[in-house]
């Protein structure tokens, strides 16, 4: 299944994007809450997604502390060169999207690190959400991309960096 960007959803993820990684990271979190199940049924359509390759990915950041597991994901949100963040950026897009789920799923299930309970939205993320929350599932998975698609480094197009030798 193909799914064709909207205005509505370009607009959301530049909107996305000016938020600080922490605010990111807890929008995302509570988008993924709010989504619930209806995730799931998707998968088995899918044709362009790796499960094996984004649980291989997953793995490794599970090994991480917990520390190291939320440095990582700040590090994908601002393009940092690290060995993972250009394991990330060699993922197709819907599987960068399932590594994702699985790192949401991994917070439910204790081996990513949780967010604070009390840990509360910024005004301009709060209202993001509720943006979001207004469109239909079919744009939601198209922001979704949008928003993790540029994530990461691009391991075919960025410059290498000598003193990490990647
Ligand atoms: O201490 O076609 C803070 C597939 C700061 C199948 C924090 C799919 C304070 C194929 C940053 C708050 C299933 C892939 C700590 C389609 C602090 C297919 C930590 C659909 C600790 C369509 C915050 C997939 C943290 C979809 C750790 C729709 C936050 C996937 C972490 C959607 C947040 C996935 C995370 C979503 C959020 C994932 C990991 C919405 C993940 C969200």
């Amino acid at each position: 299944m193909t799914y064709t960007s909207s205005n509505t959803a370009t607009e959301l993820s530049t909107a996305f994007q000016a938020l600080d990684a922490d605010q990111q990271l807890a929008l995302f979190y509570f988008i993924y809450k709010e989504m619930g199940n209806s995730v799931t049924p998707a998968a088995p359509a899918a044709s362009t997604v790796s499960p094996e390759i984004a649980e291989g990915l997953f793995n490794q950041v599970k090994e991480l502390s917990h520390e190291e597991q939320l440095q990582l994901q700040r590090n994908l949100i601002y393009k940092q060169n690290t060995l993972l963040t250009r394991q990330y950026g060699a993922l197709s897009d819907t599987t960068k999207l399932l590594f994702w789920y699985n790192l949401a799923q991994g917070m439910d299930q204790g081996t990513i690190i949780p967010m604070p309970a009390d840990y509360q939205l910024s005004e301009a993320a709060n209202q993001l959400f509720t943006q979001i929350k207004g469109l239909d599932f079919e744009q939601q998975i198209t922001l979704f991309r949008d928003i993790v698609a540029p994530m990461g480094v691009d391991p075919t197009t960025a410059p290498q960096d000598p003193n990490l030798g990647l």
